[in-house]
């Protein structure tokens, strides 16, 4: 299927350097505070982790896999620790380094736990909502610059901001990259153990939330992708698997990109609810720019607009 090289490079990669050729989450910032992640080459004993334990660097190679929320076996660690996270705030999530994969999304993922922990959750029959997702970001699918490759120019690392607008509560934050260097795709999923506080009121709807696995399909465009086929030199877009992304900022009032009169917005099970697109100027935590936004880029006063990453600045 792909070519000799990539399939020469593929097995030199797992026998070169073992098991440094692949990997994972291994550590977060949030707001400052270092939280290392789980150690899969270590013995669990006495491991204390705010993420849920792995046991390998391998990669996940089908899209049906067990494994697929939160890898191999993504159940609650013997210390499983909970990390508070104030809505609005950003998780800064770390690969080891260097991440080797530069070819493939990043994407990033909520799943709210009834009650007061997660520890019982179990990470295969959770509902994930999308919070974040990354593709290509310039040039071809053969020889353009992926978010992967912008996450390992970050340091092998990659900030998210947990959207003001979800509910306060227990989650899971389920971290990936799908490497599509060689087929079939290889999904590096890791999770971990989240409080929100100071949240919002808007849950994601029916149709942003999936199962892993379930969520993704091995024949979806952007995982049943060939890098080295005729098509990936001309090919300038890519389709990020997975439901559609959660709304930040609330419920819809366009799916399209063209700012279209504002005059409505759906009733939301909270009357007290701001509608977010009556007004030009964003909300404190709310979204004021970054690749694709189309909303509003100035900040309800007092607040600037302060920039995250190239996909999301916030207004604080
Ligand atoms: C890069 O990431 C490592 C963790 O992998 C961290 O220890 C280091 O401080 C980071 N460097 C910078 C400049 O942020
Ligand atoms: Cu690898």
């Amino acid at each position: 299927m792909y070519k000799l090289a990539s399939s020469l490079a593929l097995a030199a990669s797992l026998y070169v350097g073992g098991v440094a050729a692949h990997g994972g989450v291994v550590a977060y910032d949030i707001g400052g505070t270092w939280y290392d992640g789980w150690r899969p080459y270590n013995s669990p004993t006495g491991q204390t982790s705010i993420q849920r334990p792995w046991a390998t660097f391998d990669p996940i190679l089908s899209a049906s896999s067990s494994s697929l929320a939160c890898n191999n076996d993504g159940n609650k660690g013997p210390n499983q620790l909970t990390a508070k996270v104030k809505a609005g705030s950003a998780i800064k999530q770390y690969w080891n380094q260097v991440w080797p994969h530069d070819t493939g999304p990043v994407i990033v993922y909520l799943s709210k736990c009834p009650g007061s922990s997660c520890d019982n959750v179990n990470a295969q029959t959770a509902q994930w909502f999308k919070i974040e997702e990354a593709g290509l970001l310039s040039g071809t699918v053969a020889k353009g610059v992926w978010a992967a490759g912008k996450m390992i120019a970050d340091n092998s690392s990659w900030t998210t901001v947990i959207p003001a607008s979800v509910p306060s509560g227990h989650y899971l934050i389920r971290s990936e990259t799908i490497a599509l260097h060689s087929m079939p795709a290889q999904f590096y999923p890791e999770c971990a153990q989240i409080e929100i506080t100071d949240g919002g009121n808007v849950s994601p709807s029916a149709d942003q939330l999936v199962t892993f696995p379930g969520g993704y399909s091995q024949s979806h465009p952007g995982v049943n992708i060939d890098l080295y086929g005729e098509a990936a030199k001309t090919q300038t877009t890519y389709a990020i698997p997975g439901p559609r992304l959660y709304d930040r900022n609330g419920p819809p009032s366009s799916t399209t990109a063209a700012p279209t009169a504002p005059t409505s917005v759906p009733t939301t099970p909270t009357a007290t609810t701001p509608a977010p697109s009556a007004t030009a100027v964003a909300p404190q935590y709310g979204q004021c720019g970054g690749t694709g936004w189309a909303g509003p880029t100035a900040c309800a006063a007092p607040y600037t607009c302060k920039k995250l990453n190239d996909f999301y600045s916030q207004c604080v």
